[in-house]
């Protein structure tokens, strides 16, 4: 398949386990329902993708990589083979062992390629100093070396260049002044791809006036390689909230948008269907229609083994409670302010928000029961600990809510018998946190001193 004009789809880019094949071809099925056009394979933890990459596919490993290339294209996607060789790749002498790695993946099928260079250290061996001059000629003669090579090996191929530095802040100024991203876009052939996550490497909202400026560096339009939905940077979150701060404007400024999403497969179907439904929207975009439609979609794949059905007010809690890294939905964000206000105010003036608050905590006790009793167990475990989790801290909020309202000794003190000490919130990352607190702004003070200054 010709790479499309607007290339929009996945990258199975995320740390952590890689999506199965089984994962992998139900993605397939949904990118062709959904109209998107894309599957980028770049998991970093297929060692032979990044940390040996110079090691070939062993015969089951290409059978399962031949089989995957042909049911993507059998479904009218375009299947980007990614290889990650950056974090000690010798540029000066290993053209050689690159082509090999990609010529098996073309011999396997693959017909689009992406070399990535993103998080890595930013040095080289002394011979590629000698040799190139700057990190940033090394890869783009390597990149433009590889893409010449390719069209004569798979004629109409593509390849793709993810820079090291691929957002706003790793430029660390205006992004017009990066020296280094000024040479890639003076250096890489005009028909390379240049991937780009916007203004952070997990972007809140990625402005088309931000996007403009970078045109100007790279001098083409950059790949959007979005990590809206990412959450291998942190597994205590999920994230089922819709695609959102991306105005529809940002599509004509850019080649395309490919999104990295959840680690766990089957938690992307919200994600991915409102992205879809963000590529084809005319002028106006609403994320919250979208993930409400989207949503109703879902509960399909929620057939419970016994009568406690998921309803849909069930799934509205779960995509409001595990949203967007940067924003609740509407229901959770009511609780959170609820619960403040009740641990603001002495319980004769609680009124109506607290037995508001108690309904919220029976629904999200109820739903740890319905998820764990799904029929699609990959479903199920792909929720289960942040079900638990979310029941752990609503138990809490209840039972001390109950105290204050039993208007008690305040010196006496809350304790909870479920909630012991270091069975509860234990262990070493849970102590670390609590020694380095972090305000709403960014600024971390030390849990110590009042100044902020260690003791
Ligand atoms: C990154 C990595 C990506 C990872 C993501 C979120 C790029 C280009 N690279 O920096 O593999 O999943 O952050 O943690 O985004």
């Amino acid at each position: 398949m010709k790479t499309p004009a607007w290339i929009s789809g996945v990258i199975e880019g995320f740390y952590g386990r890689p999506w199965t094949d089984a994962q992998r071809r139900q993605l397939f099925r949904w990118l062709q329902q959904w109209g998107l056009n894309t599957y980028m394979y770049a998991p970093k933890d297929d060692l032979k993708h990044r940390a040996i990459w110079r090691a070939p596919y062993d015969r089951a490993e290409a059978a399962g990589l031949k089989s995957l290339v042909a049911d993507c294209r059998r479904r009218g996607l375009n299947f980007v083979y990614a290889l990650a060789p950056g974090l000690d790749l010798h540029y000066a002498t290993e053209f050689p062992v690159l082509q090999r790695k990609l010529r098996q993946v073309a011999r396997l099928g693959g017909r689009a390629f992406a070399i990535l260079f993103d998080d890595i250290p930013q040095r080289m061996r002394a011979a590629d100093t000698r040799r190139f001059g700057s990190f940033a000629a090394a890869q783009s003669s390597v990149a433009n070396e590889l893409s010449a090579w390719l069209q004569q090996e798979v004629p109409g191929s593509r390849l793709w260049f993810c820079p090291t530095i691929y957002c706003g802040r790793m430029a660390a100024g205006p992004v017009a002044q990066s020296a280094y991203l000024r040479e890639i876009g003076a250096r890489l052939a005009p028909q390379i791809d240049i991937f780009w996550t916007g203004p952070e490497i997990v972007s809140e909202t990625i402005p088309p006036a931000s996007i403009r400026e970078l045109q100007t560096v790279l001098r083409r339009p950059p790949l959007i390689w979005d990590n809206l939905h990412a959450n291998d940077y942190d597994r205590r979150r999920i994230y089922l909230g819709p695609y959102a701060g991306r105005p529809t404007q940002l599509r004509s400024e850019v080649r395309g948008i490919l999104c990295n999403p959840n680690c766990e497969f089957p938690l992307n179907y919200v994600p991915l269907r409102t992205f879809a439904t963000y590529t084809r929207a005319r002028r106006t975009w609403n994320p919250r229609n979208a993930g409400q439609a989207a949503r109703a979609a879902w509960r399909a794949a929620f057939a419970s083994r016994t009568r406690h059905r998921m309803t849909a007010r069930d799934l509205h809690w779960l995509t409001d409670v595990f949203h967007l890294p940067f924003a609740h939905g509407p229901q959770a964000a009511q609780l959170l302010r609820n619960y403040a206000t009740l641990l603001r105010t002495p319980p004769e003036y609680w009124g109506r928000t607290w037995p508001r608050l108690q309904r919220a905590c029976r629904e999200l006790a109820a739903l740890l029961t319905s998820v764990t009793e799904l029929a699609d167990r990959d479903l199920c475990y792909a929720l289960y600990r942040h079900v638990w989790d979310l029941k752990e801290e609503v138990t809490l909020m209840q039972a001390y809510l109950r105290w204050r309202e039993s208007r008690p000794e305040l010196a006496a003190g809350f304790v909870s018998g479920e909630h012991r000490p270091g069975v509860y919130r234990g262990g070493l990352v849970a102590g670390l946190q609590q020694l380095l607190v972090m305000d709403a702004a960014g600024h971390f003070t030390s849990a110590l001193s009042k100044s902020g200054r260690a003791r």
